[in-house]
């Protein structure tokens, strides 16, 4: 049993995680949705040999495990359902360039500073966003299409690791962030499409896909502010 420890309302990283834990019938406990922020902070808190900077973070027995990426090669480790042996360096590394894409996609709105409120750094986000949705959603979602035209339908070939669920969830992000840009871009990009429609057609995942325990979008690191997309 693990403990999954994330901030409860907003999917945020936390989502990768979960769609990890759910799609391979692994059990855990998502402490910070059932307990709360004040719980999250207490747990943050206490004394730990290796403590985590930042949620989310897998409780594993007498170990804390955080970054998303990390958590995730962890977990592929104990369960190799998650992502084929010999290709574990490909799906990590595909897991980072996810989260490079995440983390540009929280910049549009929060480039100066991730303490700041949008309203204090709006004419910065906007510059932001202009180069984000223009330059690099194309380059991250091209590149993503090419992956799956050297491998398949998944990004390792016969069937799906822990990096196509992430995947599945960046293009979700992106679309409810940025729904203009990513009706044109999407154009382009046949084989992720259909890689996401795929990963949300898991019978694995259905359950959890239309329960309550998926987060919806709205605050954290996938806004959409329409004046921000285009
Ligand atoms: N690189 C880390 C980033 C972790 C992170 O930034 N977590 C956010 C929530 S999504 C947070 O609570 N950050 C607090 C902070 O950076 O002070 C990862 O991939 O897990």
């Amino acid at each position: 049993m693990y403990d999954l420890w994330y901030w409860p309302g907003i999917p945020g990283r936390g989502e990768f995680v979960r769609l990890a834990l759910e799609a391979g019938g692994i059990a855990y406990r998502d402490r910070g949705c059932d307990e709360g922020a004040e719980a999250l902070m207490e747990d943050m808190r206490s004394a730990r040999v290796q403590p985590p900077f930042a949620p989310p973070y897998l409780v594993a027995g007498n170990e804390t495990i955080a970054q998303t990426a990390n958590i995730l090669l962890f977990l592929a480790d104990r369960h190799p359902r998650l992502a084929p042996a010999d290709r574990r360096y490909w799906v990590h590394q595909l897991q980072l360039t996810i989260m490079d894409a995440t983390l540009e996609a929280h910049e549009t709105h929060h480039p100066v500073g991730a303490g700041l409120y949008y309203e204090d750094q709006k004419p910065e986000a906007a510059r932001r966003a202009k180069e984000f949705r223009e330059e690099r959603i194309p380059k991250f979602l091209l590149y993503f299409e090419r992956a799956l035209a050297h491998n398949g339908a998944w990004l390792t070939g016969e069937t799906w690791s822990y990096a196509d669920l992430s995947l599945f969830q960046l293009v979700e992000g992106l679309r409810f962030a940025f729904p203009r840009r990513m009706a044109m871009v999407e154009r382009d990009c046949p084989k992720l499409l259909a890689l996401r429609d795929a990963v949300a057609a898991l019978p694995e995942l259905a359950s959890y896909l239309a329960s309550d325990r998926r987060q919806p979008f709205s605050e954290g690191l996938f806004r959409h502010y329409p004046e921000l997309d285009g």
